[in-house]
């Protein structure tokens, strides 16, 4: 039987939705159906373990999964409060499920900056990363761990204060609190423990990994057309995001006029396309690189 590398997955909620699109545009064909643990890839040697992203640290500690797909916030936490700590770090930034762990109370109150949690209580779902936090900090204030629905804690005079995720920032505004200071930034990150791989499971690896490079670089890439006069060329190649030598073509029929395509790997904007115009260039399209390998 051939080995499959296994890759830890939340099963649902905020990070399920984007792993499984990206492990997609990775060429990876599978189908997820309720229930079941495991999911087979069906073109390559890759099984997909279905799980609460919790338990996805552990899995590829143990080495019950090779892989995993976790937030920062997450394998952070299990880092911190692990006994004997954990074999898992981050191998890859994915870039999405972005979110800040941030310190909050209420609007207008007393607390207004980390100085002044000394001597009081904070509600928290991550007991770890505050601890350190307020170590790190000198704060003397007592953790009150929950495990969930913690931007309630300031109403029922659990704490005084929250420790938790913000996104939008709705969810604080909702219940009258204002984040007053960020302790964590995160992003969704593929995990690897430091263990060696099996030569047959270090080549399915190696060529997931080309594969989620190759679609990370993408995302913020661009291929970008244009016709410029050949005067303005060097002052319209300085503008072009993150872009080599753009490649350069005489247009029939037109001696001062050039045309000019190039990938620029920064996202173009409408800023960008103003100065563009701007130089003189004009019929300018911006298209999306779905794939890129060097
Ligand atoms: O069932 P399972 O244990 O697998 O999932 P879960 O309920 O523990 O996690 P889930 O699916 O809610 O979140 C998974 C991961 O998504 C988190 O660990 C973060 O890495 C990331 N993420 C990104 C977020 C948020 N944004 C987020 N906004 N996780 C949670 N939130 C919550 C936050 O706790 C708060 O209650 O959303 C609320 C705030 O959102 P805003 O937009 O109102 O600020
Ligand atoms: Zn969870």
């Amino acid at each position: 039987m051939t080995e499959r590398l296994r890759i830890a997955v939340q099963k649902k909620g905020r990070l399920a939705d984007d792993s499984f699109a990206l492990l997609k545009k990775c060429g990876l064909r599978f189908a997820i159906r309720g229930g079941g643990l495991l999911t087979r890839v069906k073109n390559l040697p890759i099984d997909l373990l279905l799980v609460r992203d919790d338990d996805i640290p552990a899995f590829v500690s143990t080495g019950a999964s090779d892989l995993g797909f976790v937030g920062e916030n997450v394998l952070v936490e299990e880092q911190l409060t692990t006994e004997g700590g954990i074999d898992a770090q981050i191998d890859r930034r994915l870039g999405f499920s972005r979110c800040k762990l941030s310190l909050a109370a209420e609007s207008g109150g007393d607390i207004l900056s980390s100085t002044d949690l000394n001597g009081t209580k904070i509600a928290t779902t991550y007991p770890g990363v505050l601890r350190k936090y307020l170590a790190d900090n000198k704060i003397k204030a007592t953790i009150v761990e929950m495990k969930g629905a913690v931007e309630l804690a300031p109403s029922i005079n659990i704490a005084q204060s929250i420790c938790d995720l913000v996104s939008s920032g709705a969810t604080l505004e909702a219940n009258g609190l204002a984040a007053f200071e960020t302790i964590l930034q995160s992003e969704a990150v593929l995990i690897k423990s430091a263990r060696t791989l099996s030569p047959v499971k270090q080549d399915i690896y190696d060529k997931l990994i080309r594969r989620i490079d190759g679609v990370t670089a993408s995302s913020d890439s661009k291929y970008i057309m244009l016709n410029a006069p050949r005067a303005a060329l060097e002052a319209i190649s300085a503008i072009l995001p993150g872009a080599d030598a753009p490649t350069v073509m005489s247009l029939a029929g037109s001696d001062d006029m050039v045309a000019v395509q190039a990938v620029c790997t920064e996202n173009v904007f409408w800023e960008t396309l103003e100065q563009l115009k701007a130089e003189g260039a004009r019929a300018i399209l911006v298209l999306p690189i779905e794939k890129m390998m060097a």
